[in-house]
């Protein structure tokens, strides 16, 4: 039994977390570039800023340049053996002002560049539209996705890189981890449409009009990819992770098959093109009103996506709370450790068999391809006095997880199309804009206080990644 002989094995990154030159070729600034550097240690979050601010840390300015790094790291990614390589397109960098006329040529011809490299080292590009960014200016001018001009502008941005890269890029998706904004955080929200919650209006208005709205012009978007060509397949993109119930209580069980309908519906809307009654009436509980026509009905129906893409990292366990009789979402408050799985650095559980859970759960209920596009460990790494970093620690996670999503193809009988590591190269992390929270198979020489000379480095997990790549996963169960 073995996978496909085209099975993608891939690794997957984000435009605003490794590209850099920010200001440079016309791109205008985007959300992430507001966004400052936060601390594991001192526990310091992440902030948003009102404009560039004098005397604050953005590392997504710099990134790990690869913007002026990526012939030499396509080659490495080459020397890995990916077969795809999937990364964002920086929105400000195609549209600076997010209403300009034209798109911005350069901005245009690096992606153009970025995928003819890929594809002439034998890697076949995946494209994220809107990775946790949208222009600044969209936010500033329009409030992001809570203003409904926001659709237009998405989906003319995402019908220009259709047409651009007709022939270069088959598979797209949307909006990157949509389903993060169900946590109605402040921080969610602003990566996700760059909605900056104000306290004249509730949370949870925000999240629900933000979403629709996005998935209106997800929507329009598949519908316009397939208008060019049947050859482009554009998928959602879904943060996956099994809520699992604290106990055999039924109220734990019933908590936690709601939250998971709380944290899904997002897929049943890209996937069956209608909301869940049980949204319908959460928001006619709760009174929330919000801007839905019958012709975005309509084109939710006429824009279903071809496949599901999925992030995994971790799992949650949910317990039942006697002030929450209703059975509401309210997201980590009713969360509680588990008690047989370890945490990273960072406190996420570590749970191979959350992925192949994860894989079934989303085959059970949409019976669509999926693909893993996002999957990796967030870690502290050392370089040894020869040069070398022994990440074991990565290798470990890597294989655990790779073995329990080659079950669920090869026991369970799920479509998976990719595997992708979350990440090919060390990036700065979205979370914490922390360096040294390092998930790359490429070490890159920069650390959390700016010091660094930018060089790359092959860690031992590269070597293991080659070889499993090589194998098609017959070194998994070695
Ligand atoms: C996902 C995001 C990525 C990525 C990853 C790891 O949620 O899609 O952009 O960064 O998680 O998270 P972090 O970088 O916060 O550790």
């Amino acid at each position: 039994m073995q996978l496909d002989k085209n099975f993608l094995w891939g690794g997957a990154v984000a435009a605003h977390q490794l590209e850099g030159a920010y200001d440079i070729d016309g791109k205008g600034l985007s959300i992430a570039d507001v966004m400052t550097a936060g601390d594991n240690i001192k526990k310091l979050p992440r902030r948003i800023t009102s404009g560039v601010k004098k005397g604050e840390k953005y590392p997504n300015h710099l990134g790990v340049d690869f913007y002026n790094h990526y012939r030499e790291d396509i080659a490495l990614f080459k020397e890995m053996g990916l077969k795809a390589f999937r990364t964002s397109i920086a929105w400000s960098r195609i549209f600076p002002n997010a209403d300009d006329e034209e798109p911005n040529e350069k901005g245009l011809k690096f992606y153009d560049d970025l995928f003819d490299e890929c594809l002439k080292n034998g890697i076949e590009p995946i494209v994220t539209l809107s990775h946790f960014e949208i222009p600044y200016a969209l936010h500033k001018k329009y409030h992001g996705f809570m203003n409904r001009k926001s659709i237009d502008l998405f989906v003319r941005f995402a019908e220009v890189c259709f047409r651009r890269y007709k022939g270069k890029v088959k598979y797209y998706m949307t909006f990157n981890e949509i389903n993060n904004q169900a946590d109605i955080c402040a921080h969610h929200l602003a990566q996700e449409g760059a909605v900056i919650p104000r306290d004249s209006i509730g949370m949870e208005y925000l999240m629900y009009q933000s979403a629709h709205y996005e998935l209106v012009a997800s929507a329009l978007a598949v519908k316009k990819a397939h208008e060019i060509s049947e050859d482009i397949k554009v998928g959602c993109m879904i943060a996956a992770g099994p809520v699992y119930p604290n106990s055999q209580d039924s109220r734990d069980n019933l908590k936690a098959l709601l939250t998971m309908d709380y944290k899904f519906w997002f897929a049943d809307v890209h996937v069956r093109g209608s909301y869940p009654n049980m949204i319908l009436k959460h928001l006619r509980r709760r009174n929330i009103n919000i801007d839905i026509t019958n012709n975005d009905l309509k084109v939710l129906k006429e824009g279903i996506v071809d496949y599901i893409a999925m992030s995994y990292y971790s799992s949650n366990v949910v317990r039942y709370n006697d002030d929450n009789t209703d059975y509401e979402y309210r997201g980590s408050k009713d969360y509680v450790n588990n008690k047989f799985l370890e945490t990273t650095d960072w406190g996420w559980s570590i749970d191979p068999i959350g992925l192949r859970y994860s894989l079934n759960w989303l085959n059970d209920r949409y019976d669509l391809p999926i693909m893993v596009v996002e999957n990796g460990l967030g870690a502290y790494d050392k370089v040894e006095s020869d040069g070398n970093i022994n990440d074991d620690y990565r290798i470990d996670y890597l294989k655990s997880h790779i073995r329990e999503m080659m079950n669920a193809v090869l026991i369970d009988g799920v479509n998976v199309l990719a595997y992708m590591i979350w990440t090919p190269i060390d990036v700065v992390s979205a979370s914490t804009g922390e360096y040294d929270k390092r998930y790359g198979l490429i070490y890159v020489d920069m650390n959390n206080v700016g010091v660094g000379t930018m060089e790359r480095r092959k860690k031992k997990s590269f070597y293991w990644y080659k070889k499993v790549i090589e194998t098609n996963g017959g070194s998994i169960f070695k």
